[in-house]
C-alpha cells in the first residue's frame, strides 16, 4: 500500500497542499488556492483586510478555515486517494494569531460535516480578525515588553529574537491594553499553524518549538513558556495557551469531519503544525550549516541552519527552533515580492519586462542605489515607510527594476553576518524564485551558487515531510532526516545559476556604498 503524506501550507497570500508518496519518492499532487480570487467575499487584498492605518495587517480567520474546505474539496474531486493517507502535518505564516472565545474548544471538538468549516465556526472568536506578521503597530508594546525583560540583548538571548512589533507578544498586549473586555472573553490563543492544527485535530492544539519561538513568549533554550516573558505581556496569558510540543509530536488521529466529509481514513494522524520558514527548512533539505535559503514569497527571508544557539545581539535577526531539533536563523524582510511588484507596476511591466529591464542594465547600476521601503521594514527597522534613491532617476524604468533587487540582495548580505555562516550554497523557493533574472543578481551578489529547487512551494513539501517524520516517529521506526528528504528536496542540477566572478568583485564594492547610505536612512531604536 503506498503510504501517502499530506503538508499544506497556510500562508499570506494562499493555501497549498502537496502530497507526496513515500516510497515513490514523488510528489503527486501539488495544488495552490489563492485567497482573494476564491474567496472574494473576504474582501481581502492579497490575503490582507484593507485598512486605513497602514501600520495594521490583519486577516480573516473563517477565511483561511473556508479555504480548507475549498481545498480539500478539490484534492478529493481530483482523485486523490485521501484514505491512503497516513499523517497531515501543515505549515503556517508565522507570528499571526487566533482568538477563541469560551465556545471555541467545544466548536473544535464538535464539528458538523453537514455544515461547512466557517458555519462551525461562526460565534468561536472573541476577536473577528487576526493580525498577522505584516503588522507593525505594536511599536509601544515592543518598548514595554523590551524594558521589562532588560533590553534587547537579553531579549533575543531569552527569546531568540528582540521583541518585534509583528511577534505574537506585542500583538497580544496590545489587544490586552485597547481591548480588555475581549481579552477576558478570550479562551484559547492560537497561532495560524496551531489553529489550522487544531481543525485538522478536532482539539485544541499545541504550539510547536519552531513556531512559538516566533512569539517573543517562549525561552527558547528551555524550550517552555517564559514566565517573565508572559508576566510582561498580559495578565492570566498562561491559561490562555495552549501547551508547547515538539515539532514531531502527534496531537491525535484527525478530526471525524474529514473523514465523513472528503473520506480521510480515521485512522489517519494529525501532526503538529509549524511555522511556514521552519517547514521550508526542511523542504530545502538544509540540515548542514553552510547551505542557506532565500525564500521570495510575500516576504523574504533568508534563513538557515544553526547547531549551537547564538542570537543577534544588535537584534535584527532571530533564531527559531528548527523541525530537525536544532536552531534555525533568519532575517526577514516587509518589503519583498510586494515591493518588486510596486517598481515593476510603477513603470507598467509584466514579470517578462521586468526582467528586459534588469537585463537592459550593467550589474551595479552605475552606482544607481534604491531603500525600497514602500512599507514600514522589519531589517533594518523602518517603521514610517519611504523609498530613497541614490544616483538613480525614478523615470527610468530598467534601472529602478535593477535596483530594488540589487538592494534587496546587499542587504541580505550585509544583515545575515551575524549568523557567521558565509553561505556555499543558496536553495531559492517562494513564487519569484521561478525567476531567473532576480536568481541571477542573487549569485552575484551573494557570490555563490543559487540552486532552484524542485518543488517551489517548498512549505507544503517540508509539511508533508514533517508528516512523514512524525508518522515514523510515532510508530517507532527510525526517522533519519536525511532519509526522510532523499529524492525530494535535491536541486535540479540544470538550474543551478552561477555567480559571475567579475560581478561579484563589483558587488563587494558597491555595498560599502550601500551600507553607508542605508545607514545614514537608519532610524534610531528606543
Ligand atoms: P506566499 O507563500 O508568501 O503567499 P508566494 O511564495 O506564493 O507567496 O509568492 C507570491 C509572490 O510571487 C507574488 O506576490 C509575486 O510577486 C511573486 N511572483 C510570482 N511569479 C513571479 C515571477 N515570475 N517573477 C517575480 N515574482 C513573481
Ligand atoms: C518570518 C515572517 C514571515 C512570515 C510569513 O519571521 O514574519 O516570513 O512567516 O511568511
Amino acid at each position: 500500500m503506498s503510504k501517502l503524506f499530506l503538508g499544506l501550507d497556510s500562508s499570506t497570500q494562499s493555501l497549498s497542499a502537496v502530497v507526496i508518496d513515500y516510497d515513490t519518492r514523488k510528489v503527486v499532487y501539488n495544488d495552490s488556492l489563492n485567497f482573494d480570487e476564491s474567496l472574494p467575499q473576504y474582501k481581502t487584498r492579497n490575503g490582507v483586510l484593507p485598512n486605513r492605518n497602514p501600520l495594521i495587517k490583519h486577516s480573516p480567520p473563517l477565511m483561511w478555515a473556508e479555504a480548507l474546505d475549498m481545498l480539500f474539496a478539490r484534492i478529493k474531486k481530483k482523485g486523490v486517494a485521501l484514505n491512503k493517507i497516513l499523517a497531515i502535518s501543515g505549515s503556517g505564516q508565522q507570528h499571526g494569531s487566533v482568538y477563541l472565545n469560551a465556545k471555541g474548544a467545544a466548536a473544535i471538538a464538535n464539528l458538523n460535516p453537514k455544515l461547512s468549516l466557517a458555519k462551525n465556526l461562526e460565534g468561536a472568536f472573541s476577536r473577528p480578525t487576526a493580525p498577522i506578521w505584516m503588522d507593525s503597530s505594536t511599536g509601544t508594546e515592543c518598548g514595554e515588553i523590551r524594558r521589562a525583560l532588560g533590553g534587547i540583548k537579553a531579549s533575543a538571548q531569552l527569546t531568540g529574537s528582540d521583541v518585534f512589533e509583528r511577534f505574537t507578544g506585542p500583538q497580544i498586549r496590545k489587544f490586552y491594553k485597547s481591548e480588555k473586555a475581549r481579552y477576558e472573553k478570550t479562551a484559547s490563543i492560537a497561532l495560524v499553524s496551531s489553529f489550522m492544527s487544531s481543525l485538522i485535530a478536532g482539539t485544541i492544539s499545541p504550539i510547536d518549538h519552531c513556531d512559538g519561538a516566533g512569539m517573543n513568549l517562549m525561552d527558547i533554550r528551555k524550550k517552555v513558556w517564559s514566565p517573565k516573558a508572559l508576566k510582561a505581556t498580559a495578565p492570566g496569558l498562561q491559561q490562555k495557551l495552549p501547551p508547547l510540543a515538539a515539532p514531531w509530536t502527534v496531537i491525535g488521529p484527525v478530526s471525524s469531519y474529514f473523514v465523513e466529509k472528503y473520506g480521510l481514513n480515521p485512522e489517519a494522524s494529525a501532526i503538529v503544525w509549524s511555522g511556514d520558514n521552519p517547514c521550508s527548512v526542511i523542504g530545502l533539505g538544509l540540515i548542514d550549516e553552510h547551505t542557506a535559503a532565500i525564500s521570495l514569497g510575500t516576504s523574504d527571508t533568508y534563513f538557515g541552519s544553526m547547531h549551537r544557539f547564538r542570537a543577534d545581539t544588535r537584534g535584527e535577526g532571530h533564531v527559531f527552533c528548527s523541525p530537525t531539533g536544532d536552531y534555525m536563523t533568519l532575517i526577514c524582510y516587509k518589503n519583498g515580492s510586494l515591493a518588486r511588484e510596486r517598481v515593476r507596476d510603477e513603470h507598467r511591466l509584466g514579470w517578462d519586462g521586468f526582467n528586459k529591464a534588469i537585463q537592459s542594465t550593467q550589474p551595479g547600476n552605475d552606482g544607481g542605489i534604491l531603500l525600497p521601503w514602500f512599507e514600514p521594514e522589519i531589517v533594518p527597522r523602518v517603521t514610517k515607510p519611504r523609498v530613497e534613491r541614490l544616483g538613480l532617476d525614478q523615470k527610468n524604468a530598467a534601472a529602478n527594476c535593477r535596483a530594488v533587487v540589487e538592494a534587496q540582495m546587499m542587504s541580505m548580505k550585509l544583515h545575515s553576518q551575524w549568523m557567521d555562516a558565509p553561505p556555499k550554497r543558496i536553495r531559492a523557493t517562494g513564487g519569484a524564485s521561478d525567476n531567473v533574472a532576480i536568481l541571477q543578481i542573487m549569485a552575484d551578489v551573494l557570490g555563490c551558487p543559487v540552486y532552484r529547487v524542485q518543488v517551489a512551494k517548498s512549505a507544503a513539501l517540508g509539511a508533508a515531510l514533517r508528516a512523514a517524520h512524525g508518522w515514523l516517529k510515532n510508530s517507532g521506526a527510525k526517522a533519519d532526516w536525511k532519509k526522510i528528504i532523499a529524492g525530494f528536496t535535491q536541486p535540479l542540477s540544470e538550474k543551478e545559476i552561477k555567480p559571475n566572478r567579475k560581478v561579484r568583485r563589483l558587488y563587494d564594492q558597491l555595498i560599502e556604498k550601500y551600507s553607508k547610505f542605508e545607514h545614514a536612512h537608519r532610524e534610531t531604536k528606543d
